[in-house]
């Protein structure tokens, strides 16, 4: 059961699409503290608190405090409060009913989860403004689907984009790229997509080309597409400043940029140097810059990634000024060292400076509100903007799009990929426990930067996490720029990296009906042990397995030097040990803990009582995969009980 209570005036953020009765009285559960804006409510000992999306931490959020507030935050560590996403969703359970509360406000709100106190969880607001969404019910996995209900169904893209990709900020120019897509050939390995980064467009110009770099881009799109490869261009929020520049000059003109209060140009720093950023929240800006997709359209490109929609602000233009005029204070004095810091501080605090949010105002329906009251539904409606766009340009078939910023009411248009994670161990981890809370807030199709972003990686590190990836629908091997190359082929183990992407191609009818089937019945894709086994009390703690589909548990080894893992069985379960998709071992193991032996070529994929896990033959595209094919190993089960979900992979339902 789902009730809606209001506090304040909140600004709508259209995440919910159905209508939900109102709550009789005051809000349930919660006492209210008007003087403090904050919500508060006590947790019993055995109580789980799962949610909030895209977070660091584990799966189970008590013990911390997140802090809504979408940031370019290329630091996963656990001690960070924010990252690029607002998902305000939680689940309270573990003792007697489960409770779920949706907390739909577009400003900052933090969830101070058992931090303060261990058995209090504190909603701390900015401004009192929100509408609860107040959930009860037995199960946390149908009090998820109740939720999903509400606000609308989670975004499919074309089955193409369930094939691998590679990424790198960036390859400069057709050569580099072509040479990406040679190395993948000639070491055999499957490859779907090859992403651009912002290097392929012209001084960082949305929706421009770098022509010298990618000289004839549609012949060279076409050229990439005989090879079954797409090329995905990513799209940053800011448009640059410069006069002459068709984007520039005709949302300068309809007034479809954020400005100050006074009506006066809110310029700030980005890639392209000095930019204006496009108001998403206005309906006509959102239409304007989604047709701006049509140039890349047009010339083949079938989808796209959102960067820097939090919005990303190196620094702005009057903050700038302020921190020069300050600093001239400085001049010709002796520092001490409260002076010093105050210096650093003041220069560190230049990139994404809440005094900038506070300072640009939107139009949304002829209202202006100022930016930090809706900061966390920018990039949410920069998507949005592309994905109303694509039903009206591309009304039959399906666009890739996925984004970095999020709030929930963006899974309709779009999937997040997990931004900037690190070539480090603990991001695998982190990786898996992202996945279901993502899943719970309606973004199915997600994955994070395999191989990790920043920082070098290491061979046996991209080994397991394309371990992992090759579980997630969006699987991505992406790095930044400095750091050591990680496709696949640049590594010594080539052939055991290609069984494993061969093994992700053999999975993909599983994966892409096990997807289907969460996104058309509003469920999840990735759950965790504590939704599939809420009786058990081991597997309610156990955090680095998770279920995917309805057939099989992945536990990846996530160490290094590993050469096995521990694992928690919650019912008897068929152990796959994969070395390739047509070699592996089954052994049955029975309920309880194991240790199980995985080498660093070997993958541990255990498979459910009564289940069936149907496997293609390792095809080099998604387009050459074969159904007629398929090949079963099942548990106690026979083929025909698998429903497989099947579709042409890109019309729009
Ligand atoms: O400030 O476009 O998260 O994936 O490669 C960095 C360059 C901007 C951040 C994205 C990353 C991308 C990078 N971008």
């Amino acid at each position: 059961m789902i009730r809606k209570y209001t506090i304040g005036h909140p600004i709508a953020t259209e995440s919910v699409v159905v209508p939900v009765p109102a709550g009789e009285g005051p809000l349930p559960y919660f006492s209210l503290d008007e003087a403090e804006k904050s919500l508060s409510l006590g947790l019993g000992d055995n109580e789980l608190v799962y949610g909030l999306g895209e977070t660091v931490r584990g799966m189970n959020k008590r013990g911390w405090e997140y802090i809504s507030n979408n940031t370019d935050e290329p630091h996963h560590q656990e001690d960070r409060r924010s990252l690029y996403a607002s998902q305000n969703f939680i689940l309270i359970f573990g003792e007697g009913r489960v409770k779920g509360f949706y907390i739909d406000t577009p400003g900052r709100v933090s969830f101070d989860i058992g931090y303060s106190h261990g058995d209090e969880l504190k909603i701390r607001f900015a401004e009192l403004d929100a509408d609860i969404y107040v959930l009860e019910g037995e199960n946390p996995r149908s009090l998820v689907r109740e939720f999903r209900k509400i606000t609308g169904r989670s975004y499919i893209p074309p089955r193409w984009a369930f094939g691998f990709g590679q990424s790198r900020w960036s390859y400069m120019n057709a050569d580099e790229v072509r040479a990406v897509a040679d190395g993948y050939e000639k070491a055999g390995i499957p490859l779907d997509m090859i992403y651009l980064d912002i290097d392929y467009m012209d001084h960082y110009k949305d929706f421009t080309l770098n022509e010298e770099a990618f000289p004839d881009f549609e012949a060279f799109v076409s050229e990439m597409k005989q090879r079954h490869i797409r090329l995905i261009p990513i799209i940053d929020a800011g448009v640059k400043i410069e006069e002459g520049y068709e984007v520039y000059e005709e949302g300068l003109e309809k007034g479809y940029f954020v400005t100050k209060e006074d009506g006066s140009d809110f310029v700030a720093a980005v890639w392209p140097g000095w930019v204006r950023f496009p108001d998403f929240l206005n309906a006509d800006a959102r239409r304007w810059f989604g047709d701006k997709y049509r140039l890349l359209l047009d010339k083949g490109i079938e989808g796209f990634w959102n960067d820097m929609n939090e919005p990303a602000i190196f620094f702005s233009q009057d903050r700038l000024n302020a921190v020069f005029e300050a600093l001239s204070d400085y001049k010709g004095k002796n520092l001490d060292l409260a002076k010093y810091n105050e210096l650093m501080g003041m220069i560190w605090g230049l990139g994404n400076s809440p005094e900038d949010y506070r300072s640009f105002w939107h139009n949304m329906n002829g209202t202006r509100v100022r930016h930090d009251r809706v900061h966390n539904i920018y990039g949410y409606n920069m998507t949005r903007a592309a994905g109303e766009a694509f039903e009206r340009l591309s009304p039959d078939r399906r666009i890739l799009m996925f984004s970095r910023s999020s709030y929930i009411g963006m899974h309709r248009s779009g999937g997040v990929w997990t931004g900037d994670n690190c070539s480090w161990w603990s991001h695998i981890l982190l990786n898996l426990q992202q996945m279901p809370a993502l899943n719970m807030c309606g973004f199915l199709y997600c994955g994070g930067d395999t191989g990790g972003f920043n920082c070098d990686a290491t061979e046996d590190l991209v080994m397991r996490w394309t371990q992992l990836s090759i579980f997630t629908p969006l699987f991505r091997n992406h790095a930044a720029m400095n750091t050591r190359r990680q496709e696949l082929y640049q590594f010594d183990r080539i052939a055991d990296l290609k069984k494993f992407v061969e093994l992700r191609y053999a999975l993909i009818p599983y994966i892409y009906s096990e997807f289907m089937k969460a996104a058309l019945g509003d469920d999840m894709y990735f759950v965790p042990l504590a939704f599939a086994y809420p009786e058990d009390e081991r597997a309610v703690r156990t955090e680095d397995q998770i279920l995917a589909g309805e057939s099989i548990m992945i536990a990846p080894v996530y160490t290094q030097n590993a050469r096995g893992r521990y694992v928690y069985l919650p019912e008897d379960m068929k152990l796959i040990r994969f070395r390739a998709a047509d070699d592996y071992d089954e052994e049955l193991l029975e309920k309880g803990d194991h240790y199980v032996k995985a080498e660093l070529n070997e993958l541990l994929v255990f498979l459910l009582r009564g289940h069936v896990l149907p496997l293609a033959k390792p095809a080099s595209c998604v387009e050459e995969i074969d159904y007629a094919s398929l090949t079963y190993i099942s548990y106690d089960s026979d083929p025909g009980q698998y429903e497989l979900y099947t579709d042409d992979g890109e019309t729009r339902i």
